[in-house]
């Protein structure tokens, strides 16, 4: 393993300095990214002295440091985790060989898009949530969103490292892309479409990170199995991080329900709208919405371009090794919900063109954990609500349940019924406006808008009334 050139203009443990060319690349692409970061970053804090957490080695004991940082000298770099000695590929047609250090020259499209499919979120999650930092809850929180906003930006720099330094001329167009399109752009949006979404306020941004970040996991975590070797390491890197942005998302919420739930003990009702808070149903509509766009980003149930990456060797399962089957799939099934006429059926379908709806379920197991913590506040208060996932197949924009309506529950209905109900399923606008009102910024410290609770303890050991961000 190489040390971690951590002074170094582009921090790296990859010996960027040997390797001339490399580095000129990089260094070239260093003021776009700062430019853009500056253009499209968080706005109106970029003077400010923000409390974060840097990346400086990757061993799991060393690896943070915390101190004052001017988000634009944050020290961005490239870090990937230990190389693994002798690792074999584990799944596909190559499973047994040595794990590929370059790129296999048939391979290269396809695994150009998909990296650029993954970089592509990153910065377009900066875009959506630029905006947040004017009307943030605490000082504690507005340092969670920049923490997170300045690991997304390395997550970009971490794909256009892999782009830069294994896809030539190709490779260093597409990082030029990644800072040219713009998240809900008309001429030139991102490329999925949860990332063109708005995150408009704080509730959609907690939201965000507890199920939008999820994808992230997931789908890291089956680039972390490619048989390309500097994929799979950057991404095992880069989920060290993306637990940090659920644990953000996850606490978000569960902390806006403690609150709603105060509100409702605290005045014997469920109207907390009278009382500043965020009730329960609208709680569940932010649910519903995130939920099912987030579901839309593993792609269609059934689905060839998933069956080639796999058997590829590109992009392997969600914890593959530790998966006890012959990790080729040929012969087998997998069960995948479908529309069987009027309902929702589940049918046996080769396993490999059915690997997209096999991570989706890992994706809808995890979620539900979380929405059973939240309703753990919930029970505690003493109150008989649960929050619950929508039905997979509400609301799709993506795979075979985007044609028809489907209820929260699962059931098929008609588009009358849909224009009916829709505004108790969604947020409305007028939802949408309430959870706006709220959103007055609170920057005393120690102090928490008064629809959110305190979380149970601050970063790094600090108190809650630290000066997580410097406003003076
Ligand atoms: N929107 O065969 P199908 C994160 C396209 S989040 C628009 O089903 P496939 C993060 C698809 O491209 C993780 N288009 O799809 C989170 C295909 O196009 P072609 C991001 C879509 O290829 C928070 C066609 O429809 N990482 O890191 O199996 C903050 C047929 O689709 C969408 C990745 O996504 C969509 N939602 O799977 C910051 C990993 N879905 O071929 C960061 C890399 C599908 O007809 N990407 N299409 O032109 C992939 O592994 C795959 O591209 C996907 C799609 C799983 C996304
Ligand atoms: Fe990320
Ligand atoms: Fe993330």
């Amino acid at each position: 393993m190489s040390a971690t050139d951590y002074l170094e203009r582009i921090p790296n443990n990859v010996s960027l300095k040997d390797n001339r060319r490399l580095l000129r690349a990089l260094e070239e692409w260093q003021p776009k990214f700062l430019e853009w970061w500056r253009d499209m970053g968080p706005h109106g804090y970029q003077a400010k002295d923000v409390y974060l957490r840097t990346a400086v080695s990757v061993d799991t004991q060393g690896w943070a440091q915390f101190g004052y940082l001017r988000m634009p000298e944050y020290r961005w770099g490239i870090f990937l985790a230990e190389p693994e000695p002798n690792r074999a590929i584990a799944f596909g047609d190559h499973k047994g060989q040595p794990a590929w250090q370059e790129v296999p020259g048939e391979y290269r499209g396809t695994l150009r898009r998909l990296i650029v499919t993954q970089g592509d979120t990153e910065p377009a999650s900066v875009e959506q949530q630029r905006h947040l930092g004017q009307t943030c809850p605490s000082l504690y929180d507005l340092r969670n969103l920049f923490q997170v906003n300045v690991e997304e930006g390395r997550h970009l720099w971490a794909m256009v490292y892999l782009l830069d330094a294994y896809f030539g001329r190709d490779g260093r167009e597409e990082s030029e892309a990644l800072l040219q399109r713009r998240s809900g752009d008309r001429d030139k949006p991102r490329i999925l479409g949860a990332f063109n979404e708005r995150t408009p306020d704080w509730l959609s941004f907690f939201m965000f990170s507890f199920f939008t970040d999820r994808d992230g996991k997931y789908q890291l975590a089956s680039l972390a199995e490619s048989g390309f070797d500097p994929l799979a390491r950057t991404c095992r890197f880069m989920l060290t991080e993306e637990a940090h942005h659920m644990f953000v998302g996850e606490t978000g919420v569960g902390r806006i329900v403690q609150r709603t739930c105060e509100l409702m003990r605290e005045h014997r009702t469920e109207d907390v709208r009278a009382h500043g808070g965020i009730d329960l149903p609208t709680i569940q509509k932010y649910v519903n919405f995130h939920f099912s766009v987030s579901l839309d980003l593993f792609g269609s149930e059934i689905s060839t371009n998933a069956a080639n990456f796999y058997t590829l060797g590109l992009k392997g399962r969600f914890e593959e090794t530790k998966k006890d089957d012959d990790h080729r799939l040929k012969d087998a099934t997998y069960p995948v919900a479908d529309l069987d006429g009027e309902r929702v059926a589940m049918r046996e379908q080769p396993a490999l063109v059915s690997l997209n709806e096999r991570l989706r379920d890992d994706y809808v197991t995890d979620c539900a954990r979380g929405v059973a913590r939240w309703n753990q506040v919930i029970a505690r208060a003493g109150i008989d609500v649960e929050l619950t996932l929508p039905h997979r197949a509400f609301h799709r924009a993506i795979g075979c349940f985007s044609d028809v309506r489907v209820s929260p529950e699962g059931r098929v209905i008609s588009q009358a019924e849909w224009d009916a109900r829709r505004d108790d399923w969604l947020p409305t606008k007028a939802d949408e406006a309430y959870v706006g009102s709220l959103m007055q910024p609170v920057t005393e410290r120690g102090k928490f808008a008064n629809w959110i609770a305190a979380p149970a303890r601050g970063i790094n050991g600090q108190p809650m009334d630290f000066e997580y961000v410097r406003l003076g």
